[in-house]
């Protein structure tokens, strides 16, 4: 019955591969606060679709509120119930576009710069330093882009054929 272990070993190492992203803890350790330059924080992070971001503070000092432009921009803060409160609340980026995060205390926002701003990319494909439409598409960039695209598919690909030939060997030997 050794089998049985190494194939469940072989798919518990595999299979987070495939699937998982990264996690980034906004501010890293001095977390979701006020007077931390964001913008910072954020320049040069590569954020892709799959990846989380993380919001950790102390419950009940700070929350996070998703916003549009515009609200970013003048700290316009939505209905509280749209509030994110958990004090370590994840994010999980679903779409390859721009997204803007504000704290909804007091002041935080206008006088404690306690917003994010991050471009998310598209889960296949490098990051291009010209942002332009076809940033989100993927296939369309650069020619770096493209060879990431192909290698990353082609690893994609190679995992699954893998996992299917271990099911089915699993299949065959103790179904
Ligand atoms: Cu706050």
């Amino acid at each position: 019955m050794a089998f049985k272990h190494v194939f469940l070993i072989i798919l518990a190492v595999i299979f987070p591969i495939v699937v998982s992203g990264k996690d980034f803890i906004v501010g890293d350790e001095t977390g979701w606060t006020i007077n931390f330059d964001y913008v910072a924080w954020a320049q040069g992070k590569d954020f892709r679709v799959g990846d989380k971001l993380v919001f950790q503070y102390p419950i009940g000092v700070h929350n996070v509120f998703k916003v549009n432009a515009t609200g970013f921009m003048n700290c316009i803060v939505p209905p509280l119930s749209q509030a994110l409160t958990s004090g370590n609340d994840t994010i999980v980026l679903a779409t390859p576009r721009k997204k803007w995060y504000i704290c909804g205390v007091g002041q935080h926002c206008a006088l404690g710069d306690q917003k994010l701003v991050i471009t998310v990319n598209s889960e296949s494909m490098a990051p291009s330093d010209a942002p332009s439409p076809s940033r989100a598409l993927p296939y369309t960039n650069s020619a770096n882009g493209i060879v990431v695209n192909v290698f990353q598919s082609v690893v994609a690909v190679v995992m699954v054929a893998i996992m299917f030939i271990l099911v089915a060997l699993f299949l065959l030997l103790f179904g």
